[in-house]
């Protein structure tokens, strides 16, 4: 053999990780080269894989977070060792907490240092970190353990419950070489990597047991019923059965948020009101208050409120985790939604519809908030405030129900979640259950690319501060991102004083009038200052229209808002004034 034919016929571990993925139908990474991995970088893009470079390795954390959510196959984020590794972890933990399927594959030191502590380049023991923070770990050693790595990674992903898993790549098995065959032989094409998880019967039956004896039931639709993708069965289910639903809010639009049967604007009647709640791929955490206390009418904070639970979900350890589960329902959501389903079917008309009181006294409720909203929105104060401004954003949006909405912030939030009407599937990505600053840009960038669909962002002043850099990013690659910062000058509000009366500005305040419309011109995109709902509404229809990266700094009112937005009830204030 020619040293040119030996040489084609050997696959290094960069090509395998590569051909392995590829397999798999996993086509794009998102990551940040250096050391180990910049050859990688390059050769993954050489052989057709999409590689979208970040400037941070958090924010291409949460990207690939969000690719797995929006799309069931885990999102890769690459990253070098120790401090890129531990840069990328936030987004693993996070998307272990939201269960988004993802893969953090990181470059690290070779074991004999690391074990031995003597200060390698970047030493760090990454896997013992990574574990108590991910689904699921591994580390391959060998070039030819890369299919089977790769392949327990994605089912560990994206099985069961889907969460956030790591990889450890230590830098020579990039260059370990072997035999091309056998290296094409080593590879696994996982077959049904999130097999369905059919629900026990007797299980089914005791859920339509339930549900056929109330009076005043109550659907939640959590984000797991959005990442299913089960939304036929789901829309079937709820009008089917005429059973009012509350959105949580990464599941707005799984049904139109103006659908009749929404009762997102009666929240705080339905819940305590209910008596028998159909929880769908949500967790009773502090986002229902753990089911509990007064939200559930519940005499103080600690009381049940009596309601009785239906809980569908594909762990079955998420039952009893706050309040008792009466009938919990085991299994992937598309199949426990059609095994009721079938139920329902079964009796006909014998199947009960909820109580006409019940759906009188929602629907009144529901029209009095939204009349009263609609007065709010129609206001035109100066300056702009959240609520003008999101009239115009609600406007967008319902204009172009295909755009993706991604949304941080605190005020910025809460009002975007309650104002900004859904209509799709999937189309709104937002902080999930940490409330976690940071993931806009990272979203923002892994919705265009994985979606092709325009891009919305809309970010308080302090939350875009966390991945602002990712303008560059979203310029680069050309994406159709249009970020609206609602700049009020600071963290919730930008009134607060120093106390003291001393040169520093209070800790929430941020320099006053910044103009983040010119960190977008810096880049080539197209920025824009806008003081008025008319020009936020011009420049939001020219971002669509265009398709251009654009960012538009939106002046809000810095006395609009209120600590911590609508949970100020969780902000432990001192004792002392
Ligand atoms: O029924 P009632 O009467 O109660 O009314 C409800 C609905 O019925 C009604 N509604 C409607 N009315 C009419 N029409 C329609 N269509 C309609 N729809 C609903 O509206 C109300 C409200 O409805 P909602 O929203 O459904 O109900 P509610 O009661 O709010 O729901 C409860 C919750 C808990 C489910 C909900 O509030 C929720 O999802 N909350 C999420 C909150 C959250 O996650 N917040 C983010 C974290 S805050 C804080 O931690 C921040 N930090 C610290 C920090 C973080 N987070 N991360 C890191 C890495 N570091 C630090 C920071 C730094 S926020 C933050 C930055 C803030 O500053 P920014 O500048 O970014 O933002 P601004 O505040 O804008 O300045
Ligand atoms: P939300 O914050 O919207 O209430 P959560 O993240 O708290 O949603 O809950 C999502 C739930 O959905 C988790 O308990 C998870 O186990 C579950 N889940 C995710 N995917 C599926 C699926 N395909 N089938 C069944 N349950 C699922
Ligand atoms: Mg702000």
């Amino acid at each position: 053999m020619t040293t040119e034919t030996q040489a084609q016929a050997l696959s290094d571990g960069a090509d395998l990780l590569i051909d392995a993925l590829k397999l798999n139908g996993i086509t794009n990474f998102y990551g940040l080269p250096g050391i180990p991995i910049t050859d990688l970088t390059r050769r993954a893009q050489a052989a057709g894989m999409r590689m979208i470079s970040f400037r941070h390795e958090q924010n291409a954390g949460n990207a690939a977070a969000i690719a797995g959510f929006l799309t069931q196959k885990p999102g890769i984020c690459l990253t070098v060792s120790a401090p890129g590794f531990l840069n990328g972890l936030t987004a693993l933990a996070n998307a272990t907490t939201n269960c988004f399927p993802m893969i953090l594959v990181s470059g690290s030191s070779e074991r004999e240092v690391v074990d031995l502590q003597q200060g390698d380049y970047e030493e760090m023991d990454q896997l013992a970190i990574a574990k108590p923070l991910c689904k699921a770990a591994f580390r391959v050693l060998h070039a030819e353990d890369i299919g089977v790595g790769v392949a327990r990674a994605i089912r560990a992903a994206v099985s069961g419950r889907p969460g956030g898993v790591y990889l450890d790549l230590p830098a020579k098995v990039f260059a370990q070489t072997m035999d091309a065959e056998t290296g094409r032989k080593s590879l696994i094409k996982v077959v049904d990597p999130a097999p369905r998880q059919i629900p026990a019967p007797d299980a089914v039956q005791r859920a339509l047991q339930l549900l056929a004896g109330a009076k005043r039931p109550l659907i939640i639709l959590g984000k797991g019923a959005a990442y299913a993708q089960a939304d036929t069965e789901i829309r079937t289910l709820i009008e089917k059965t005429k059973i009012p639903y509350l959105p949580m809010s990464m599941a707005k639009g799984l049904l139109p948020d103006t659908h009749e049967q929404s009762a997102a604007a009666a929240r705080s009647y339905v819940l305590p009101e209910a008596d028998v709640v159909v929880m769908i791929g949500a967790r009773l955490n502090w986002l229902l208050s753990h089911g509990k206390g007064k939200t559930w009418g519940g005499k103080d904070a600690k009381a049940w409120g009596g309601q009785k639970f239906i809980q569908i979900d594909i762990s079955p350890q998420e039952a009893d985790s706050n309040v008792p589960i009466d009938a919990p329902v085991v299994g992937d959501i598309g199949s426990c939604v059609s095994a009721l389903l079938n139920g329902i079917s079964a009796a006909g008309s014998g199947w009960p519809q909820p109580s006409a009181d019940w759906l009188g006294a929602i629907a009144d409720r529901k029209s009095k908030n939204i009349a009263k909203m609609a007065e709010t929105l129609a206001k035109n104060p100066v300056p702009m405030n959240f609520h003008s401004a999101l009239n115009v954003v609600r406007d967008i949006i319902k204009a172009n129900p295909d755009a993706m909405l991604v949304n941080e912030g605190a005020n910025a939030l809460d009002f975007t979640r309650s104002i900004v009407d859904m209509y799709k599937p999937r189309k709104r990505i937002d902080v999930g259950t940490w409330g976690v600053m940071g993931i806009g840009m990272g979203f923002a960038v892994a919705a265009a690319v994985e979606t092709g669909l325009p891009v919305i962002a809309v970010e308080g002043d302090s939350a875009f501060g966390f991945s602002g850099m990712e303008v560059e990013t979203i310029c680069r690659y050309n994406l159709p991102v249009c970020i609206v910062v609602f700049n009020n000058n600071g963290v919730y509000k930008g009134t607060d004083v120093n106390p003291t009366g001393g040169p520093d500005v209070a800790p929430t305040v941020f320099v006053k009038g910044a103009r983040y419309d010119k960190l977008m011109e810096a880049f080539g995109g197209v920025g824009v200052h806008a003081t008025t709902p008319a020009e936020l509404r011009k420049a939001m229809e020219e971002a669509v229209r265009s398709r251009k990266p654009t960012l538009i700094n939106a002046v809000i009112d810095e006395t609009a808002g209120t600590e911590s937005g609508r949970i100020t009830s969780l902000n432990p204030k001192s004792a002392k004034k």
